[in-house]
């Protein structure tokens, strides 16, 4: 340990600490922009200069370690006035439109320019403006960008990805794009940009237009992780933010049913754990991996090809929402599929990426899924629809694609998908249900490094899972079995740190990361559930009794399965 002043006050710190490590432990205001704990520790704004004394020059205080003795000034006019310039210095390269930008309140630039008192940009610099890239479900508009580098280290360290890097030199330097093809499209840059630098696709404008279409019957389903996040950037007046009230919320937007993609999460695992115990009886060897995140499926087809013809064939919980309300659901309602307009609300940028995909059209008549929309877009939605959200009663799932148990409620979370599917494995191997908590080993919440292995005795074998989130632990998780260092039967993996949770689509809270607690609603909800089996599921047995047969049936199988390593 060392001992250390800021501002007057003497702290003990260890050696290894930073000065803004000491100085946030201790409540002492440091501003940052550039800044991500562990991921983005450069320096590169400059906004959070501190004086050191025996120091000619200022200092950063994210990456300069304290040592025994340092006395440290966060609030000198030398220190306001320098880091006062070097923000107006990264505000003269920006384009400062506000007011129509998509972090307009959201926006850490903003939000420091508020906090320093800079009201006023004495320089402009020009900069060329690029056209929008409107290829990606991502979009990037680079006059906004600050060259802060946290898309480029997030990319790189926590997804194992290069998409993004510094081009360039000198005042021309800047962050572009330099490995597009790699990108998963998980959205964890959009999620860690300080600015409206980086975004999804806006879709939010064709939904409302097929909710005025009144040819059209517009079905809403609404993902597990969706329900733990809804309202974070909305003022439900000290009301709790449940499933019921987000149900109440969305129908106010006009669509004609709102239902639950935890319905189809409870089929997946009917057709995955189905698929999981064909696979152990023929003797195949393993893993079987999980295919529901669309960033995993693309990451391990571009990176690890060899692995990827072991994916799961099961369809995701999405689209196999979007060809059931085309073809069962159209069916029930007597309606033509080429009338029914699906959107999904999703915490995932991937998910736009998934339901354009070649193949994802069960009917004939177009996507079955035809809009995804974030958590992001729904905030908008509900804003801009002037829906008085504090108003609003708790209100139920339409059915029958509003009904779902508590195993598809987890499929948000990491280690949820693997923890739904063992509950329903051990069923189908054993005709018994296990206790529900049986396989709570499978849960970690938050990120973590590395991944999480268990073995489960199922009558008669032995079953080897693993559990990881983050595509930095995938890739090492793909490489210890490539290298046959690991071996397993089955292994869930989700591209976003602590899965769905954490996804690339949520709200966006600088310096906080919720999608701990936010797996903690996931896990609540399931605990109360009546249902926590998803061959439990009444309205799953109808669809099963009435329209697919079994599962892995020939129509469950045309209908819920896909090849994903095509
Ligand atoms: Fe997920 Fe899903 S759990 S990927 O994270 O499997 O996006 O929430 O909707 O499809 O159900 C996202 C979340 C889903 C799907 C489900 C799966
Ligand atoms: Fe999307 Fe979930 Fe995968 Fe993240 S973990 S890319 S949110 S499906």
């Amino acid at each position: 340990m060392v001992t250390i002043t800021i501002d007057g006050c003497a702290y003990e710190a260890p050696e290894e600490a930073t000065i803004l490590e000491v100085a946030r432990e201790h409540r002492v205001d440091i501003p940052t922009l550039c800044y991500l704990r562990e991921i983005n520790e450069i320096g590169a704004c400059r906004v959070c200069l501190v004086e050191v004394e025996g120091i000619d020059h200022l200092v950063a205080a994210c990456n300069n370690k304290v040592a025994d003795g340092m006395a440290v000034h966060t609030d000198t006019p030398r220190v306001r006035r320098a880091r006062a310039a070097n923000l107006q210095l990264i505000l003269s390269r920006h384009d400062r439109r506000c007011p129509t930008c998509f972090r307009n309140g959201t926006c850490q630039l903003q939000a420091l320019a508020d906090r320093m008192n800079v009201h006023e940009v004495p320089y402009t610099t020009f900069f060329e403006t690029k056209p929008i890239d409107a290829r990606f479900p991502l979009v990037r508009e680079p006059e906004k960008c600050v060259n802060c580098l946290r898309c480029v280290s997030t990319c790189q360290k926590v997804q194992a990805l290069g998409v993004w890097d510094l081009v360039d030199s000198g005042s021309r330097a800047h962050v572009d794009a330099v490995a597009e093809d790699e990108c998963a499209y998980c959205g964890q840059c959009i999620a860690n940009c300080p600015t409206g630098a980086l975004h999804e696709r806006d879709d939010t404008e064709r939904v409302f237009e097929a909710i005025n279409d009144p040819e059209k019957v517009v079905i809403a389903q609404v993902a597990p992780a969706v329900r733990s996040s809804w309202a974070e950037m909305l003022d439900l007046g000290g009301k709790a933010p449940t499933p019921g009230r987000m149900v109440a919320a969305i129908r106010r937007l006009g669509f004609d049913y709102v239902f639950d993609t935890d319905f189809a999460a409870d089929v997946t695992i009917m057709e995955e754990a189905s698929e999981l115990m064909a696979r152990l009886a023929a003797g195949e060897e393993g893993p079987m991996f999980t295919s529901c995140c669309p960033g995993w499926v693309r990451f391990v087809k571009d990176r690890y090809p060899a692995l990827a013809g072991k994916l799961s064939t099961t369809k995701s919980p999405q689209q196999i929402f979007g060809a059931l309300a085309k073809t069962y659901y159209a069916q029930l309602l007597g309606v033509d599929p080429a009338n029914i307009y699906v959107v999904s609300y999703m915490p995932c940028i991937a998910k736009k990426m998934e339901a354009a995909y070649p193949g994802m059209d069960s009917t004939g008549t177009g996507p079955d899924v035809d809009a995804v929309l974030t958590v992001r877009e729904l905030t908008r939605q509900l804003r801009s629809r002037f829906v008085n959200v504090d108003l609003l009663e708790e209100e139920e799932f339409d059915r029958p694609l509003g009904v779902a148990t508590g195993a598809g409620h987890i499929f948000g979370v990491t280690g949820g998908v693997m923890e739904a599917a063992l509950r329903t494995a051990y069923f189908f191997a054993t005709g018994e249900n296990p206790d529900a908590d049986a396989f709570h080993e499978v849960r970690h919440e938050g990120p973590e490094r590395g991944w999480r292995e268990k073995t489960f005795d199922l009558p008669g074998r032995q079953l080897k899972i693993a559990v990881a989130s983050g595509l930095a632990n995938a890739d090492a998780l793909c490489r210890a079995l490539e290298r046959g260092e690991a071996r397993y039967d089955f292994v869930e993996i989700m591209a976003c740190p602590g899965g769905c949770v954490g996804g690339g689509g949520q709200p966006i809270i600088e310096g906080i990361n919720l999608s701990a607690d936010r797996g903690c609603t996931l896990r609540i909800i399931d605990e109360q559930s009546e249902l926590r089996f998803s061959h439990e599921n009444p309205a799953v047995k109808a669809c099963y009794d009435g329209f697919l047969g079994e599962p892995l049936s020939e129509r469950a199988e045309e209908l819920l399965h896909s090849d994903h390593a095509a």
